[in-house]
């Protein structure tokens, strides 16, 4: 790998990168596991240096104390980590145009505070949540998961979130929610791609699960990122990793969450319903009608080291979720 740096001599506490930072303090962490000791882990987002095109989503000082508290198992062992330099620059998030690099370039407009969800339909507890208050009750867990998006490409992200199933539990639905229905933000002065003649999108972004994937344990919310809080571009201040689906679903930035009876009409299945089905489950049998899902690419990659590797069935978590989907017909609900 070529390494561009700018600093001949001795490098800079700046040139250190984020991921860097925060795969040594998880090591650091893990020894302190092993030892049996109880150590209070410092504050990640602290020293993270500044990085291009990154914007934080708050300075809020509540999630900052929620992430050094967060619950932090052990690194497993395996895929690496993708590098957080393609984590923030390599996105999609159409609100700020169709462009791999837009979302770093522009998603810095976005306000993110004060920042609350409409949580409604099907509930004993409908209403619109802070932000703060819906995370209360729950603390932080790290989760690394893939990500493989439908055009063929994946990443390895550590997240940071509580699972959807807790915060799903504290609004009580009723027995005629059926589904979960996600919106997200839509502020076209904030978000040129909403404004564009040229997007089919008919906005704002919505994705849905059904009841039972929603409460499957493997399902966040994530609020965070690499041991710090996500930057906008990744969805801030939170957004859904849904690890098993393509990462259409994983809706990012979400301001309404809504318990519904009937399946939702989602983005890309209203844009597309041949090309992207609402289950998107990962499945390297069922191929996208223009390409195969047999293999994918990991970022980062070039055109002379490809990094092409086979797709796992439910992107890996088949263990976990195939129970899901017994007795369907994976190629008629793709
Ligand atoms: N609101 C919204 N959420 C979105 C998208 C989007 O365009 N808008 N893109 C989705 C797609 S296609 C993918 S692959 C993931 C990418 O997440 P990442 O940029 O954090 O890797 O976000 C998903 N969530
Ligand atoms: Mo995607």
């Amino acid at each position: 790998m070529l390494i561009k740096s700018s600093c001949p001599s001795a490098c800079r506490e700046s040139d250190v990168t984020p991921e860097a930072i925060y795969l040594s303090r998880r090591r650091l962490l893990q020894g302190a596991l092993a030892g049996a000791a109880s150590i209070a882990l410092p504050a990640l987002a602290a020293d993270m240096p500044r990085y291009d095109g990154v914007v934080d989503a708050t300075s809020a000082a509540w999630l900052q104390a929620k992430i050094d508290e967060a619950h932090w198992q052990a690194i497993q062992a395996g895929e690496t980590v993708t590098p957080f330099s393609s984590a923030t620059h390599y996105n999609n998030f159409y609100e700020f145009g169709p462009g791999k690099e837009d979302p770093s370039r522009h998603a810095g407009a976005m306000t993110t505070e004060p920042w609350s969800v409409l949580i409604d339909g099907e509930i004993a507890k409908p209403g619109r949540y802070d932000l703060q208050a819906l995370c209360a009750e729950s603390r932080l867990e790290e989760r690394i998961y893939r990500l493989r998006c439908v055009e063929g490409w994946s990443m390895v992200i550590p997240w940071l979130g509580i699972p959807l199933v807790d915060l799903i539990r504290r609004v009580e639905p009723t027995g005629r929610a059926r589904y979960v229905r996600f919106e997200t933000l839509l502020r076209p002065e904030e978000m040129a791609g909403t404004q564009s003649r040229f997007s089919l999108i008919d906005w704002p972004y919505v994705e849905g699960l059904r009841m039972d994937e929603a409460q499957h344990p493997l399902a966040l919310m994530a609020v965070g990122m690499y041991g710090r809080v996500l930057p906008n571009q990744n969805g801030a201040p939170l957004r859904l990793v849904v690890p098993w689906k393509y990462g259409f679903k994983s809706i990012k930035s979400i301001v309404r969450i809504s318990f519904v009876a009937e399946q939702p009409v989602t983005t890309w299945v209203e844009i597309a319903p041949h090309e992207y089905g609402f289950y998107a489950n990962v499945n390297p049998q069922v191929d996208h009608p223009r390409w195969s899902q047999a293999q994918e690419r990991r970022l980062p990659n070039t055109l002379f080291s490809p990094n092409v590797r086979p797709t796992q069935m439910f992107n890996g978590y088949g263990d976990e979720v195939a129970g899901l989907y017994q007795g369907m017909d994976l190629r008629k609900y793709y």
